[in-house]
């Protein structure tokens, strides 16, 4: 066994190849002694990753239990099944396709089995918080179909109703003038509760289908802290990895109605055989998503995300929409520092050992590349069992780093500061020494 200070027990195995397995050790490290705040990001379980390291990774399993075109699939549709009897009474859905490698091709799925290429789609605009795949012109969805963006209110300035939420006039007005096939709700980066019922209000007047793409909340939603829109939606979307810990990957969720075009969708629509120790690990998340102390774990994530809005508040960084209801809290850097970009606000964090992502804010000056904003999550951090006391502590580590970022003295200082408040709360604290 490797003396790595979090080391998995298959590192023995690994050990044909240093250099890997090296590269693993260093990763490692980074995750264990630095603050790990990217809102798509989590620590799983070990349970998760010792499916996922399985030798289910060795089937061909081309598509679904009792209806499979390779020979061997009595165990792989045992876990397949498993997988999914587990996500529908986690969600309380009448339907579930567990194949996805990704939330993008879980949408990509979900367009197919709703609508017909040449639709009109209205999703969120990418730079007010839509994803890539809500239509963006740098994706393949936008070459398929054809998207209308609604965005989110104008900022007010007034902290009793700050704006800078989804827009529903807008998304009522477009939905009449533009009679979209498909609406979609949901975003990448939002820091407020999605309500899916009036957006299902908006679709039936229109007579359009409804798309939930639950990617971030997912966790929040199986925790209870946010509304399902399981049963409100036509298909729900969602990764498996961000607030839900599991393994990388995604899922689909629909009512009976959809089942056999979105399973068509995914299988042959989309791909040959799944990723059945993914998908082993998923079975295992869920599990673990249907525990008691999940739903603690979810609401402690909203609770931690306030209590870092409240901490970076009180530096001179603007909260997008004023605050959070999620694992998520946005940052708008301008009144901090107009000189300050999102980029360069990364990097400085980067080399103080907290780990985020710039981001857009609504109606940004700056580029994608570049932005104003930057991104904060709760999700992973909570996991390692930090609380409110431990984000104010955060809160203050990114103002003091963001204000002395040309002094790495100061910087190194910070990160020693992280380095210990890390060491507090291993993410994996059963393999210290192993
Ligand atoms: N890029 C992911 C995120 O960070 O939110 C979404 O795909």
């Amino acid at each position: 066994m490797s003396s790595a200070p979090h080391a998995s027990p298959f590192d023995d195995w690994l050990a044909q190849d240093p250099e890997i397995l090296g590269l693993i050790e260093r990763e490692a490290e980074r995750q264990s002694t630095t603050l790990q705040l990217i809102a798509s990001e989590n620590f799983t379980s070990q349970a998760v990753m010792a499916a996922t390291g399985s030798v289910l990774t060795n089937k061909y399993a081309e598509g679904y239990p009792g209806r499979r075109y390779y020979g061997g699939n009595e165990v792989i549709d045992q876990v397949e099944d498993l997988a999914r009897q587990r996500l529908m009474a986690l969600f309380g859905a009448e339907h579930a396709n567990v194949q996805p490698p990704s939330g993008s091709n879980a949408n990509l799925a979900a367009y197919q089995a709703l609508i017909k290429p040449g639709d009109t789609v209205l999703a969120m605009r990418l730079d007010h918080g839509g994803h890539l795949t809500h239509g963006s012109p740098a994706s393949i969805t936008s070459k398929i179909w054809r998207f209308v963006s609604y965005g989110v209110s104008p900022a007010t300035g007034d902290p009793d109703a700050p704006g800078e939420t989804i827009d529903f006039d807008q998304v009522a007005d477009l939905a009449r003038s533009e009679r979209p096939a498909l609406i979609v709700a949901g975003s990448t980066a939002y820091a407020r509760t999605i309500d899916p019922v009036p957006f299902r209000q908006i679709a039936d007047e229109v007579g359009a289908r409804f798309l939930f793409d639950a990617a971030h909340p997912a966790g929040l939603i199986a925790g209870g802290a946010h509304p399902s829109p399981v049963g409100v939606a036509d298909v729900v979307t969602f990764t498996t990895h961000k607030t839900l810990r599991g393994p990388r990957g995604g899922a689909i969720l629909s009512s009976a109605e959809f089942a056999k075009a979105v399973d068509s969708a995914i299988f042959p629509g989309l791909q040959g055989g799944p990723m059945e120790n993914a998908i082993a690990a998923k079975a295992v998340a869920f599990a673990e998503a249907a525990r008691p102390e999940f739903s603690s774990y979810a609401a402690q994530v909203v609770a931690n995300a306030k209590a870092l809005a409240t901490a970076v508040a009180a530096e001179g960084i603007r909260l997008v929409s004023g605050g959070t209801d999620n694992h998520q809290v946005l940052c708008d850097l301008q009144a901090f520092d107009a000189d300050l970009t999102g980029k360069e606000a990364q990097e400085v964090l980067d080399a103080a050992g907290i780990t985020c992502n710039r981001n857009t804010i609504p109606d940004d000056p700056r580029s994608p590349f570049v932005t104003s904003g930057l991104r904060l999550g709760t999700a992973a951090m909570t996991t390692t069992g930090m609380g409110e006391t431990q984000m104010a502590v955060v809160g203050a580590l990114i103002g003091r780093s963001l204000r002395q970022r040309n002094d790495e003295a100061a910087l190194a200082a910070v990160r020693a500061e992280v380095a210990e408040l890390c060491a507090a709360f291993p993410p994996y604290p059963s393999s210290a020494g192993a």
